[in-house]
């Protein structure tokens, strides 16, 4: 009892697999210059307008195109990945502002002072730096979005205390377009909080770039973590951020390590899970863009195993909690069961965990997750040390009797 669902294939509904919607245009041009999320630009094929992709209950093949072609390379894989972005940021989470026209930073005692204007409006905002290593540096960083949990940090690590509900508030449907992100770009942007806060470690990082002297923080080894929503918000920034170079999402949950279609049908199974169509009730954390799919999330051309694939073959490591349904544990199991199948393509197994476990409460960060896992990801991809331990992560210590392959009908190329 209360071990989850026992069928292990996607639920039967009566949406064909295969169906293509007939808004594609047809007249786009076939290839067009796209800026890739390492900032190169390449030629990538255009991005069709529409939905464009089956309506399937099954997680959206991350190696097709949008417009069908077949991803077979790494230089594919970041077009893909300019691809999913736009998708997500059309249809789910507003779109991501381009670096403003003017960052400017100063650095004094602990405080990280940023100040940014963009078509005449200015705003600023300042980050906490705390335990800055001695020795002679530079040394890494682990930006900390709001208060809820936290990670042990290791020595070695300075701290980056980030207060997202400052750039967008989170109270209610009542925080949309409020704060200080909305100041500069209008409170009816289409950017939910979570791109907003993206914006904001953006910054961050422009302002570690500039202070580097007076920090002697490393702007290249920047990790970032949040729990909960703000885990949800961790994650986002380590999608549309290229510049983090390790994403640490605790306990996000829906909107965040889980997938919509999974988390729709558990609730379909009875179970109390968060999905589509609550979470856009309770916060403004996407777009209200997003509001005319929560009903249809079989139809969008993506899910969060390819928000998760945007960081791939970066470092990934999301902590999940079995002993809380309404996180979708099994969603998240899943859809991070399936994420994973990017990292192998591209042949970074180990820069991948995914790691479920209980007996702490929401946001305690627990032991279990510590030495071995958390420690290694943290040793390894901002401290630089090879041998700090294994980093090919995927466990549960619950068995939800989940079927990844058949939530996930497409082949798994190598891409080189
Ligand atoms: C897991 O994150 C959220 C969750 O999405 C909300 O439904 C709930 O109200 O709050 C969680 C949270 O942020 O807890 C601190």
């Amino acid at each position: 009892p209360g071990s989850g669902p026992s069928t292990t294939s996607p639920a039967t509904t009566s949406a064909p697999q295969t169906t293509l919607t007939t808004s594609r245009v047809t007249s786009a041009p076939p290839t067009s210059t796209t800026s890739t999320p390492g900032g190169g630009s390449t030629t990538c094929p255009a991005i069709p307008g529409g939905l464009g992709s089956p309506v399937s209950n099954a997680l959206n093949d991350p190696f097709t195109f949008h417009g069908g072609g077949k991803v077979t390379s790494k230089a594919d894989w970041q077009c893909r990945q300019a691809e999913i972005s736009q998708l997500l940021q059309r249809y789910e989470l507003g779109t991501l502002p381009p670096k403003p026209s003017s960052v400017t930073a100063s650095f004094s005692g602990s405080t990280l002072s940023i100040q940014v204007s963009e078509n005449g409006k200015s705003i600023s905002f300042s980050v906490t730096i705390n335990n800055r290593p001695s020795g002679s540096g530079p040394h890494p960083a682990i930006i900390n979005f709001g208060s809820f949990g936290g990670l042990p940090v290791p020595a070695g690590v300075a701290t980056i205390s980030f207060n997202n509900d400052d750039i967008a508030q989170q109270q209610s449907q009542s925080s949309r377009g409020r704060g200080k992100f909305y100041d500069l770009y209008g409170s009816s942007h289409s950017a939910g909080a979570l791109t907003a806060w993206a914006w904001g470690v953006s910054r961050i990082i422009d302002a570690l770039e500039l202070t580097r002297a007076q920090t002697n923080i490393d702007p290249t080894r920047i990790g970032v973590t949040g729990c909960s929503r703000n885990g949800k918000g961790a994650m986002v920034a380590g999608a549309l951020e290229p510049r983090i170079a390790l994403t640490l999402p605790e306990e996000s949950g829906a909107g965040g390590a889980g997938c919509w279609r999974i988390a729709a049908w558990q609730k379909a199974q009875g179970q109390n899970v968060q999905d589509s169509t609550q979470i856009v009730q309770e916060n403004v954390w996407f777009s209200p863009s997003f509001n005319q799919y929560v009903n249809n999330v079989n139809a969008l051309p993506f899910d969060h195993h390819l928000l998760a694939g945007l960081i791939a073959p970066r470092p990934l490591y999301v902590m999940e909690n079995v002993d809380m349904e309404w996180l979708g544990k099994v969603s998240t199991y899943g859809c991070m069961g399936i994420a994973r199948k990017q990292w192998q393509a591209l042949g970074a197994l180990d820069r991948f965990g995914y790691s479920q476990v209980g007996g702490n409460s929401h946001c305690s960060f627990p032991s279990s997750q510590q030495g071995s896992e958390l420690n290694a990801f943290i040793g390894k991809y901002l401290l630089n040390n090879p041998n700090a331990g294994n980093t090919n992560i995927f466990r549960s210590t619950q068995n939800h009797n989940f079927n990844l392959d058949s939530w996930s009908p497409w082949p798994v190329p190598t891409l080189s």
